[in-house]
């Protein structure tokens, strides 16, 4: 399955993937990094539909994820999901980290995906440890890339990541 991960550098609202993934957070109403990116070229639609989510259930827990169409953006959906906080590891950050890419995943099969693009989640405002994250990323990608998905596409924005994930996934 690795040849279908493709590792790129860049800003994830200019790469063209059926679904974009999200680094929100529980209010699903916004923020700053990737996911004010995302919110600023996608246009208010991804908001409202955010908001009519939030009227329904109440926001997002921590490693869960919901769906969106995408705007403007050149997506077809935008998967939200909510990475853990980084309080020093000890209070299950790398558990819901992964179950944060599982969800995604659950959705991408849910809405027959055939090429997402992934932030590199929780690793900026939210302080996880990058080499941490980059390894449960992969090890999730690797685990639930079926058959049916033709591209996932890991889209560092900084240097530091690429060079994490170029790293990580040459050993394959
Ligand atoms: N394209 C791709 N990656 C990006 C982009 C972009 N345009 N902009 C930033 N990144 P962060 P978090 C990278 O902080 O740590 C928000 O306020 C960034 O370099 O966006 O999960 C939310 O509303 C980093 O590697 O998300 C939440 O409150 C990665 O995206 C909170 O931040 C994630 O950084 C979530 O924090």
């Amino acid at each position: 399955m690795s040849d279908k991960i493709k590792l790129l550098q860049g800003d994830i609202t200019k790469i063209a993937a059926e679904a974009i993934v999200n680094a929100a957070n529980s209010s699903l109403l916004g923020g700053g990094g990737v996911d004010g990116a995302i919110h600023r070229a996608g246009g208010k639609t991804i908001l409202a539909e955010c908001q009519a989510i939030r009227d329904r259930q109440g926001g997002c827990n921590e490693g869960d994820a919901v769906i969106t169409g995408a705007g403007n953006l050149p997506a077809r959906y935008v998967i939200h999901t909510v990475g853990p906080v980084w309080h020093g590891g000890q209070n299950g950050e790398p558990a819901v980290l992964r179950s944060a890419y599982h969800r995604c995943f659950d959705l991408t099969d849910q809405y027959a995906i055939k090429t997402l693009s992934f932030p590199n989640i929780s690793t900026g405002i939210y302080r996880f440890p990058k080499k941490l994250a980059a390894q449960i990323a992969v090890e999730v990608i690797l685990e639930r890339t079926s058959a049916d998905i033709e591209a996932v596409n890991i889209v560092c924005f900084e240097p530091e990541n690429y060079a994490i994930y170029r790293d990580l996934l040459d050993k394959l």
